[in-house]
């Protein structure tokens, strides 16, 4: 699943595809580099990110939205609202990526008569204050659980199963260490049934690691980093992954795959 987002300060392409003609661009470029969808965004939720209002959102979103899906690319949409994702749906969307889960209480009936895919993700609290001291007991036992709920609600709420993907939301009110343990877990996220989506594209945990290593970097200097968990997040039972590069995901993603598959066949 290749980024693009909408928005002037997402925290590692932020500005680049606030045009029309740039996001349309970008989303293209990332299909023909072998995307299998393109994820638009028109919020940004890094940490302490302010609310966009809807009618902006729905401008910055939905053009894009429409003119990919024109292309014949296929598109998720990624958004909170309701409205929004009504709108995208409308415009051709095939998927909504929900970061809060179906926190509007519209958002499911939308997702349920528009028969599309979903991704629901989790977050502690809200993007301004998600990172203030998250806390948990066991990080991988309650995100499964908050999952599992969710799904539960979805499907009561009319959204075929075979339709969902759930989402740890790493980097959503977790720290440095919630992020490792999550993705050491995903393994028991899978238990879940539904694929599992993946999203550490050039997150500040791999700004630590890479930091310590006394390899300090911009965000859009940790593809390599970034290449690297997706081929671990692969190989422990990921489906999907979220990332701005798809070139460089791409060829880890279908290394880890012919490499899991060899070792699923040897035992
Ligand atoms: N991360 C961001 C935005 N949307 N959606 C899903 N499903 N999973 C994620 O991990 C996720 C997301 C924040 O990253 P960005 O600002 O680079 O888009």
């Amino acid at each position: 699943m290749g980024i693009v987002n909408v928005t002037p300060d997402s925290f590692s392409d932020g500005g680049r595809y606030i045009g029309h003609e740039q996001a349309v661009a970008g989303g293209l470029a990332m299909w023909n580099r072998g995307a299998d969808v393109v994820d638009v965004g028109g919020e940004s939720t890094r940490p302490g990110a302010e609310g966009v209002p809807v009618e902006e959102e729905l401008g910055r979103v939905v053009p894009v939205v429409a003119d990919l899906v024109e292309a014949g690319v296929v598109v998720s949409v990624d958004t909170m609202k309701a409205e929004v994702a009504f709108a995208a749906v409308a415009a051709g969307a095939h998927i909504v990526n929900d970061v809060s889960a179906l926190g509007d209480p519209d958002m499911s009936a939308v997702c349920a008569e528009g028969g599309v895919g979903v991704v629901l993700m989790h977050m502690l609290g809200e993007p301004q204050t998600m990172q203030d001291d998250p806390h948990y007991g066991d990080v991988v036992a309650e995100v499964r659980d908050f999952l599992q709920k969710r799904v539960d609600d979805a499907v009561a709420a009319g959204i075929d199963r075979s339709r969902l993907c759930v989402d740890p939301g790493i980097g959503f009110g977790k720290t440095f260490d919630h992020n490792l343990e999550l993705l050491a877990g995903i393994g028991t996220l899978c238990e879940l049934g539904p694929p599992v989506l993946v999203g550490t594209s050039r997150k500040g945990f791999l700004g630590q690691i890479l930091d310590e290593a006394g390899l300090a970097t911009e965000a859009d200097e940790r593809d390599v980093a970034t290449a690297a968990t997706v081929a671990l997040a692969i190989a422990g039972g990921a489906s999907v992954v979220r990332v701005h590069n798809v070139s460089h995901a791409l060829q880890a993603a279908r290394t880890a795959d012919a490499m899991v598959r060899t070792s699923r066949r040897r035992t």
